[in-house]
């Protein structure tokens, strides 16, 4: 975050991936990218961002690298991916808007398609043209049609889950009967009839990943994209998993709020005044609560919690793997979330009511967590998973886009360092080619591309520059479900929709002292404030945003109908 000064960067100890082997080096080596996302994870749920949950294997990848505290992503799942896997603008890439949430004015228009479009070039795609293997294991999220699967946009081995969510189980329940028909897991070309019984998505995806890495038969260097549901809700986790954060949070949210705040503080994730955050105030305070609701409160935390400190175990297995075939020395690491914790409930999923809950899932205490119960973080644990932002998923809240990401491999000469320099989602592709020493092309199988929106990181890696991405020249502009910002060095706008505020207007913050984004400044500067709306204007003409206008269109057609469309958006 820009607040953090200079002086709180740690420990840093001179440059850059071999030193003398930069990319245009005879003697480069390339190396192996391991690209991890999580889905949901909230800004501080990591030990190094100041959790209580315990993630030792990557608080240790992270010692071995840079973390980033003003990293920006979208403030939903496939945009974000979309963006990481194209360094391209959601607009233009063909996630407008995240399927199913197309108003019919919306619905496969160019750039809204609901899959990559063909005015971009996946990773995997470019990778694997210059000799890199390329494995995908976990959520995919970017077209359910067979031209859209992971296999037919660069992957040589995959398995996939093409949907948004579902349980992490075997039997992989949609969220919600809007979600049914994209609710199904891919191998390679194949759709996957059924999951073995003892299936579960972390440790699954992570199998998987080890398996094709360990498989491969070459010294060629390989792209993995490991992307993980957890902690994405259903809230569910192994059964010796359940009980580890017993009680960890009968404390309740403020006390859990405060000691994180403390702790970022003291490891230098946020400046020593930031204040404490009471939320928005949209949900409920600990002590509003009765005894009951304290008890299931306290419980899915600890699933929550269960979830990560799972899957930081299945991360230090890849690990292992890595170093076990003495591949680790050479790979370099990714890790970040796709968007902020999630404040909504099941219900919330298209197509869910509460009757329709209480019939098809086993909500009671004891079972919490288990194969057949369907439950979520909530409002108020997302904002303690937040702390100490304002906001959450689906909003241009500093919530909803701002998530941890780690850059690191013993490779990686900067050592322990927890930066302030801006950085986006789109800022990861360029930096993967010039590790790879990769150039992007013009064209793509005869199709003009579109511009990258992404800035090399790789300057910032090797001590050449301060920051990836100076934002006072080249701003931040967000826009997802009509909740827009634009950020500008210390200055943003941002306009937000109901239920979040009562009128979207644009509301103006100086994220320099204010990174709560409690003082709306657009009354006291609207030279400021017109001077920002109208370079997001002027982004969203460039990109091709369209305005969602009426309702939603899988409320009008029904998900069979809406999910017809095939991977170019006819
Ligand atoms: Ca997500």
């Amino acid at each position: 975050m820009r607040y953090v000064q200079s002086n709180l960067i740690i420990l840093v100890i001179v440059v850059l991936f071999g030193c003398s082997q930069g990319p245009d080096s005879k003697e480069f080596t390339k190396p192996n990218i391991l690209l991890i996302v999580v889905d949901d994870l909230g800004y501080s749920d990591l030990d190094c961002y100041g959790s209580e949950i315990k993630t030792p294997n990557l608080d240790n990848l992270a010692h071995q690298g840079v973390r980033f505290t003003d990293f920006y992503v979208s403030s939903l799942c496939a945009p974000t991916r979309a963006m990481l896997l194209t360094g391209v603008d959601n607009h233009q890439n063909g996630l407008g808007t995240m399927p199913p949430g197309h108003t019919e004015n919306q619905y496969l228009k160019p750039g809204y398609e609901g899959s990559l479009n063909n005015q971009v070039v996946a990773l995997p795609e470019i990778m694997h043209d210059n000799g890199y293997h390329t494995y995908m294991a976990g959520k995919w999220h970017l077209g359910h049609h067979k031209e859209s699967y992971p296999a037919n946009r660069g992957f040589e081995r995959s398995f996939a889950f093409l949907g948004g969510g579902s349980g992490h189980f075997s039997n992989a329940f949609a969220l919600g009967p809007g979600e049914q028909p994209v609710t199904f897991y891919v191998k390679d070309q194949d759709t996957v009839e059924s999951l073995p019984n003892d299936f579960y998505s972390t440790k699954n995806f992570s199998d998987e990943m080890i398996k094709y890495i360990t498989e491969q038969e070459d010294d060629s260097p390989f792209f993995g994209y490991l992307a993980y549901t957890a902690p994405h809700d259903p809230l569910h986790v192994p059964d010796e998993y359940l009980d580890k954060y017993k009680g960890v949070y009968d404390v309740g949210y403020e006390k859990i709020k405060k000691d994180r705040l403390a702790r970022m503080k003291k490891i230098g994730i946020v400046n020593q005044t930031v204040p404490y955050n009471p939320g928005t105030g949209k949900f409920s305070q600990w002590e509003d609560l009765h005894d009951k609701d304290k008890k299931s409160q306290a419980r899915k935390m600890e699933i929550y919690a269960a979830m990560i400190e799972n899957l930081d175990y299945h991360i230090g297995r890849m690990i292992d793997t890595l170093k076990k075939i003495e591949k680790y020395e050479n790979t370099i690491f990714f890790f970040l979330s796709d968007n902020g914790a999630n404040p909504k409930e099941a219900v919330f999923y298209p197509g869910n009511s509460k009757e329709f809950l209480a019939e098809n899932f086993d909500n009671n205490f004891s079972n919490l967590g288990k194969s057949n119960s369907f439950v979520s973080q909530g409002g108020s644990w997302a904002e303690v998973s937040n702390t100490p932002f304002t906001y959450f998923k689906t909003t241009t809240g500093e919530g909803g886009i701002h998530a941890p990401l780690i850059i690191a491999g013993p490779s990686v000469k900067i050592r322990n360092l927890a930066t302030n320099s801006g950085m986006h989602v789109c800022d990861i592709f360029p930096t993967v080619l010039d590790l790879a020493g990769i150039t992007r092309p013009d064209n793509y199988n005869g199709n003009e591309l579109a511009p990258l929106y992404g800035f090399s990181a790789m300057k910032f890696l090797s001590g050449d520059d301060v920051q990836v991405r100076n934002t006072t020249i080249n701003p931040l502009h967000f826009e997802m479900v009509e909740c827009r910002a634009t950020i500008k060095g210390k200055w943003k706008a941002m306009m937000l929709q109901p239920p979040y505020v009562d009128n979207p207007e644009w509301q103006l913050y100086d994220l320099s002292t204010d990174p709560l984004e409690k003082q709306n400044l657009a009354s006291q500067q609207p030279v400021r404030l017109q001077e920002l709306t109208q370079e997001w204007d002027k982004y969203a003409k460039n990109v091709g945003y369209i305005h969602a206008e009426g309702e939603l269109l899988i409320i009008k057609i029904g998900p069979q109908e809406f999910y017809k469309y095939d991977s170019l958006g006819k």
